[in-house]
């Protein structure tokens, strides 16, 4: 049987682990190998797609609307498109939505809801230290809003979850829905 197209829409903190298990996922499923998978992740999407944008809430609006419409096109064609951007805001996440219905595809809004403290813990980076230190200013979770979604698909804390258990609870959330 042909697919349908499916965005899975990861959304989360700074260090949540939305890249982990969205480049987890796609090994998976490229592993099992019936149907395509697009990875945007997010530092190639800050580069090639959004390159010049920071992070006022237009900026990040527009990141995420040109994410969502690159997913969009993707699954219109059947394809699977991964996202993984933080998208702090309820609006242009409910646009996501809109533009991958409105291209006939499936999507599902994974929220990674791994807890600001553990995120600030793992601090990859070092912008939250940068941030508690005052030298970075608009860090989502510390000095920028992070909205919670009342919409998630599913809900993943990855400081109870290994990589992959949360791979596997969203390949299973895809198999029981019927995406894959
Ligand atoms: C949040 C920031 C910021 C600020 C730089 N706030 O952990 P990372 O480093 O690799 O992922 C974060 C990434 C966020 O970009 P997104 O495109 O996902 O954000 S949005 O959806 O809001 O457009 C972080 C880094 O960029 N970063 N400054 N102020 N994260």
């Amino acid at each position: 049987r042909r697919h349908r197209g499916v965005v899975v829409f990861f959304t989360g903190l700074s260090g949540s682990g939305k890249s982990t298990i969205a480049r987890g996922l796609a090994d998976a499923l490229r592993e099992s190998g019936d149907r395509t998978v697009t990875l945007l992740d997010g530092d190639v999407v800050r580069r090639e797609l959004s390159a010049g944008l920071g992070f006022s809430r237009t900026d990040r609006d527009l990141n995420v609307r040109r994410i969502g419409w690159v997913a969009a096109e993707v699954a219109r064609h059947r394809g699977m498109a991964l996202c993984c951007p933080i998208a702090p805001y309820a609006k242009a996440r409910a646009t996501a939505r809109q533009m991958a219905l409105a291209a006939g595809a499936g999507f599902l809004l994974v929220h990674v809801a791994t807890p600001l403290e553990v995120c600030e813990r793992r601090d990859r980076k070092g912008l939250y230290a940068r941030a508690r230190a005052g030298l970075l200013t608009g860090m989502t979770g510390v000095d920028d809003p992070y909205e919670e979604p009342t919409d998630a698909d599913l809900v993943l804390d990855t400081s109870a979850l290994t990589v992959e258990e949360a791979v596997q609870a969203v390949l299973a959330h895809l198999t029981d829905t019927g995406w894959v």
